[in-house]
């Protein structure tokens, strides 16, 4: 056990002694998360410290993208500063929080129907269902997974995000807890400068394959909470 995972224990352990004491009524609901994948449904108390985290994205499909990542947690609000580049220029990338399952990325094994690309689908048994949608204004629940018009467009290749975000009390655990993963889509397989191909999206058959495939990955790694 590596230093980092012994403080982790520490925190989390201290986590799991005060969330039994703070009332309901604490607990907000009204923001993304519950009743979406990746989540179950069951109450989790909100804790008010903060978590500083880190995400390093690599790339997925062979898309060449790559980025870094800074979340910061405090309660259910949600400070996310986001850099990727190496993205399809000008085409929407939609960006999500997963989480549910291992908190990891997937590998191209994870290509289960043996296609050629890990699909959103095959990556969940790794990083889980959406649970945050990280949209460039407006709704950020799992309900806006795929709103294209709302996620950036990556005019040089490149996003630079950066928004507040309010997750539900079980969306913050779960980062806090190291089982979240922030997922970059869209990928130009073919080199053809467009989303296009014969595969279909596994999320919504009108959409190529290509523009909802996870081009870059990076589990959400807690480094302090203070
Ligand atoms: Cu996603």
């Amino acid at each position: 056990m590596n230093v980092r995972s012994r403080i982790g224990a520490t925190v989390f352990g201290v986590a799991a002694l005060t969330a039994g004491l703070a009332a309901p009524a604490q607990a907000h609901d009204d923001h993304g998360g519950h009743g979406g994948h990746g989540t179950t449904g069951v109450q989790v108390a909100v804790d008010n410290r903060t978590t500083i985290a880190f995400a390093q994205l690599g790339s997925l499909n062979k898309s060449r993208a790559h980025g870094i990542a800074t979340v910061q947690v405090r309660g259910t609000k949600v400070d996310v500063r986001l850099v990727v580049t190496g993205l399809l220029r000008r085409a929407p990338h939609a960006m999500h929080f997963h989480a549910g399952a291992k908190g990891k990325c997937p590998t191209g094994r994870a290509d289960s129907n043996r296609d050629g690309v890990v699909s959103v689908t095959e990556g969940h048994p790794f990083y889980g269902g959406v649970v945050t949608s990280l949209t460039t204004s407006g709704d950020t629940s799992p309900k806006s997974a795929l709103a294209i018009d709302r996620f950036p467009t990556a005019p040089k290749g490149a996003v630079v995000y950066e928004r507040q975000l309010t997750v539900s009390a079980e969306v913050a655990s779960k980062i806090r807890k190291r089982n979240a993963v922030l997922v970059v889509h869209g990928v130009d397989s073919n080199r053809s400068g467009a989303y296009d191909g014969s595969l279909k999206s596994d999320l919504d058959p009108s959409l190529p394959m290509e523009a909802t495939a996870p081009a870059a990955c990076g589990t959400i790694n807690p480094l302090v909470t203070l």
